[in-house]
C-alpha cells in the first residue's frame, strides 16, 4: 500500500501506486505558453506565473524518468492548413492577442511546427516519452492518448504542467470521467491568473475529491 500525502484523501485511493500503472503527464510547456512573443505573451499574461512550475517540474520529471515511471508530454497546436481549428476558438482568440493561426514573434500561434509549439528546452523529451498532439484543451479529445495508457495498463495519472485551469483541468476532468485516479500537482502546475490556479486547485477537492486529489511535489518525490 503506497499513498502520497494529498488533499482531500491520501492518493491514490487504492494504494496501488507503481511505476507500471502510473503516468506522469506534463501539459503543453511549450515555447507558446512560456516565452516571449508566445500565444501567452500575445495576450499580455505574465510569463513569470507560467514559467514557475519549471523547476519543479524537472525535479519530478527527474525521478519519474529514474524510477521508470510512464512519461507523456503534450502539445497544444494545430495542423498548418487550420483544418482542426474551430471557428469560435479563432475568432476568441483574435479578440484578445493575435489570433490562433496567425504570424508573431514566435512563428504561427498554436500551429504545429511553428518555433512557438515546441516544448520548452528545460523540458525536452527523452526517446521513448510519448508525445500527444493535442487540437484542444483536454488531452482525450481527439488523440490517442487513452488507448496508450489502456494498452500499458496505466490506472493513475499525475498531472503537471500549464495553464491549471484550461489544459490541465480539462485533462483531469476528461480523464477521472474515464475511470483514471488523477492527481494534480499544485505547484508543478500554473495559471494566466494566480486566482484562477487557486479556484482550480478547490474545485477538484470538493465532493471528497471530486475530480481526484491534490498534492505538492515535494509530497510526491519524499515516496518515490
Ligand atoms: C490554454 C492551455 N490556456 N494549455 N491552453 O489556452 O491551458
Amino acid at each position: 500500500m503506497t499513498t502520497i500525502v494529498s488533499e482531500p484523501y491520501p492518493w491514490p485511493y487504492n494504494g496501488d501506486l507503481r511505476p507500471q500503472n502510473t503516468a506522469f503527464v506534463i501539459i503543453d510547456m511549450q515555447m507558446d505558453f512560456c516565452a516571449k512573443g508566445g500565444y501567452v505573451d500575445s495576450m499580455g499574461y505574465d510569463l513569470a506565473l507560467t514559467r514557475a512550475p519549471i523547476e519543479p517540474i524537472q525535479s519530478v520529471l527527474a525521478a519519474m524518468r529514474d524510477k521508470g515511471y510512464h512519461v507523456f508530454h503534450t502539445r497544444e497546436g494545430h495542423r498548418p492548413d487550420l483544418n482542426d481549428l474551430p471557428a469560435n476558438k479563432k475568432w476568441r482568440s483574435e479578440r484578445i492577442g493575435i489570433g490562433i493561426g496567425d504570424k508573431g514573434p514566435m512563428g504561427r500561434i498554436l500551429v504545429r511546427g511553428e518555433p512557438g509549439w515546441n516544448i520548452i528546452p528545460e523540458l525536452t523529451p527523452r526517446d521513448g516519452e510519448s508525445i500527444i498532439d493535442k487540437p484542444g484543451k483536454g488531452t482525450f479529445c481527439a488523440t490517442d492518448f487513452e488507448l496508450m495508457l489502456r494498452l500499458r495498463g496505466i490506472a493513475n495519472i499525475i498531472l503537471s504542467g500549464v495553464t491549471t485551469d484550461v489544459c490541465v483541468h480539462t485533462t483531469m476532468r476528461e480523464g477521472n470521467d474515464r475511470g483514471f485516479e488523477c492527481l494534480l500537482l499544485e505547484d508543478c502546475c500554473a495559471a494566466t491568473d494566480h486566482g484562477n490556479h487557486l479556484a482550480a486547485l478547490k474545485m477538484v477537492k470538493m465532493q471528497g475529491g471530486v475530480f481526484g486529489a491534490v498534492a505538492n511535489s515535494k509530497a510526491l518525490l519524499e515516496k518515490l
